[in-house]
């Protein structure tokens, strides 16, 4: 007997042992070999029905492959069948996976029942009924002994009738968790198709073409032989954690590796400097918070998720203050369709963490809701404004007390390094997002004292003051109590990376820091000076935009390495999946590039920049929009007038070259334009006259 026959004949006895009885009776009434072949249960739905015959055919003569009869539809259709389908449950291995079914839409006038009505109606099963349902089924399957293997939900394409396109990553990563908490394998057929899906999957159809189910076919059969008996798990490498710091209203100045001068002291960020890249034209999309924040965790440019202003401005209707403009509506909070940089990995299996200032949004739009498993202290809030603020008691419903006196920054990081230490063996995000150095302005007594003193060294000893519109802006770095909130939070970086360090986690571990916008300079007390950069939080201006910010990842970045390419904020999303070797997901970081090519020292052509701020300030400026394109910088302010700068001859925008190079002023207005049109961009409104007259008049 030639040996394709003998296999053959071994898979008619496998099959009639399925049917039959146990594998006993195969391995009995096959006299040619001394052991039945390992036992294989396919559960899957019509695309494990896609894929199949190919697994089968992939393992013939290694194992016995059997699919459930029919579909496995949804998860509650497995509560029910799960035993049928077990039969004696003698399996080696179960291969399953639920989801495609859930995540549809029932027409509920449908009489028709039984099958998915490709009308938008009710979701089939909600995310918590989902969870709970898998979470059954996974204790039940884990009773048979058999190595499980979990198959990832294949995506949706946009334009499918009856599914929304992003559902899956979402119940994807509630599957992830299940699986790490239950040690089950995630055979990930989803960031398998995801890069080739325009070609593999039929169109506006979740079903794959033969040569997509020959690709997941593939991948099915190595992660099932890969559990075969006898065969040890061949040890991946392992993907790298991400650890996200953000500071708040942190300049670009402020840190020692930008300002050799400075007056703070942040050794631990700068260190990180030496580590990894350091980039002198970061910038962040908003010079103001929630809009910043919000670019980072969704990859889209503010006035695409709505978010343009601090979230607490005052709308449209309730605005009082006498400006010549009505500012635009914005929203209060990031939507839940967003897939959140959170969800993204959440979805891959990562355990996800969040720390300190949040500010997206009221109760249901915290951390918790948006793809972090853990909060420690983000809510709606943009400043420790509850009990004593920057210390114990916090006041804050996510942040338990500390002990009195406890140190809010200190307490961030320690929290942070406690869930590095937990999460040691499994990739992880990390986002410590510093309250710090947000107003209150308020320090350890210790650092103020170490500052106040330092002050005195200074060669002027005094404040300088200059002149932005109609505000004061301070010209001279010498704000103890500032000084003592930079160090904290400096100290606050250096016991998470000296946390990863303690777990061997630094060398696979990348490590982001970054500010939401530029340095307080015009109000509010006034506490740093951006110089050279011109003015501060809340404008347009380079102080107002241009971040600190710094990217080690190890084995791609050269250690103590520069960036000069303008990059903006909502290119972390790409980058930080790119360097975890996650697929990509582009119609949610639509905005964002990734910066893999320039971490690796090598040069991008990035594109323009643009920032759309339709609102007034509480720092002096007013409604406006920015294009940055090579050298240039054209300033449009809504209220009128056009500013053009070349920064790289012109670092402090002092020179306005509109009326010099008016074809450059038209050039970059054109593309301004057209990007606020692409990205749905609200405009101030002109005021009712009524309005401008001085009964108008409040605040
Ligand atoms: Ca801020």
């Amino acid at each position: 007997m030639k040996k394709p026959e003998l296999f053959q004949l071994l898979g008619l006895f496998a099959l009639l042992a399925a049917a039959s009885a146990s594998r006993l009776t195969a391995a009995e009434t096959n006299s040619n070999t001394t052991e039945a072949l390992p036992r294989v249960l396919l559960i899957g739905d019509s695309i494990c029905g896609g894929y199949e015959k190919k697994v089968k055919q992939l393992l013939a003569g290694r194992a016995e492959v059997v699919k459930n009869p029919g579909n496995a539809e949804h998860t509650a259709t497995g509560l029910k069948k799960l035993d049928e389908w077990l039969g004696d449950g003698k399996w080696d291995v179960i291969h399953f996976n639920w989801g495609l079914w859930d995540i549809a839409y029932r027409n509920p006038e449908s009489k028709n029942f039984g099958h998915l009505d490709k009308v938008v109606g009710k979701l089939t099963t909600s995310l918590p009924d989902y969870e709970q349902n898998l979470r059954t089924l996974v204790a039940r399957l884990e009773r048979t002994g058999a190595k499980l293997i979990w198959a990832s939900i294949t995506p949706v394409p946009d334009g499918e009738p009856g599914r929304i396109r992003g559902h899956e990553v979402n119940y994807n990563a509630v599957a992830a968790k299940i699986m790490a908490e239950n040690g089950v394998a995630i055979d990930d057929l989803y960031t398998l198709a995801i890069p080739q899906l325009t070609k593999l999957q039929q169109p506006n159809n979740v079903h794959f073409t033969t040569a997509g189910y020959n690709l997941l076919a593939g991948q099915v059969a190595d992660s099932i032989v890969a559990a075969l008996p006898g065969r040890k798990t061949a040890a991946k490498q392992p993907k790298p954690n991400i650890v996200f710091f953000l500071a708040d209203d942190l300049g670009y100045m402020d840190i020692g590796a930008n300002n050799r001068k400075t007056f703070y002291e942040t050794p631990n960020i700068d260190a990180l400097a030496v580590k990894g890249m350091r980039f002198k034209q970061g910038y962040a999309a908003c010079p103001v918070c929630s809009p910043t924040r919000a670019s980072i965790l969704t990859g889209k440019y503010p006035p695409r998720v709505g978010i343009t202003d601090f979230i607490g401005a005052a709308q449209p209707e309730k605005w009082a203050r006498p400006t010549k403009l009505l500012p635009a509506p914005y929203s209060e909070k990031l939507a839940h369709e967003e897939i959140t940089l959170a969800e993204a990995f959440k979805a891959h299996g990562y355990a996800t963490f969040f720390a300190g200032k949040w500010h997206l949004g009221p109760t249901n739009y915290w951390p918790e809701d948006q793809g972090f498993d853990i909060n420690m202290g983000g809510i709606d809030r943009g400043g420790p404004y509850g009990g004593n603020k920057y210390f114990s008691p916090y006041g804050n419903p996510r942040l338990p007390d500390g002990p009195p006196g406890e140190h809010l920054p200190d307490r961030l990081a320690t929290e942070t390094a406690k869930f590095i230490e937990a999460n040691r063996d499994r990739p992880f995000l990390a986002y410590l997002s510093f309250y710090s150095v947000h107003t209150p302005l308020m320090a350890r007594e210790d650092l103020q004292k170490k500052y106040e003193a330092k002050a005195k060294t200074l060669p002027n000893n005094a404040s300088a003051w200059g002149q932005e519109r109609e505000r004061k802006v301070r010209l001279v770095q010498d704000h103890a109590v500032y000084a003592g909130m930079v160090e904290a939070m400096d100290q606050a970086v250096g016991k998470v990376l000296a946390a990863l360090d303690r777990a061997g986690l630094a060398e696979r571990t990348v490590v982001v820091f970054m500010s939401d916008n530029g340095g307080l300079s015009t109000s509010e007390g006034h506490p740093t000076s951006n110089l050279p950069l011109r003015a501060g939080k809340g404008w347009l201006y380079e102080g107002g935009i241009r971040e600190p910010m710094i990217i080690h990842a190890p084995g791609v970045t050269r250690a103590g390495s520069t960036c000069d390419t303008p990059v903006t904020s909502t290119d972390f999303y790409p980058t930080l999946l790119e360097l975890a070797g996650l697929p990509p997901l582009p119609p949610q970081h639509v905005d964002g590039v990734s910066l893999v090519t320039l971490l690796k020292g090598k040069s991008l052509a990035r594109g323009p920049l643009f920032w759309h701020y339709p609102h007034y300030g509480n720092q002096g400026g007013s409604p406006g929009g920015a294009v940055r394109d090579g050298d240039w910088k054209l300033i449009e302010w809504y209220e009128g007038g056009l500013e053009l700068f070349n920064l790289k001859d012109d670092l402090g925008e002092q020179h306005d070259l509109a009326r010099e190079n008016p074809a450059k002023v038209k050039e970059l207005q054109a593309k301004l334009v057209a990007w606020r049109k692409e990205v749905g961009a609200k405009m101030p409104a002109p005021r009712p006259s009524a309005a401008n007259s001085p009964a108008g008049q409040q605040q």
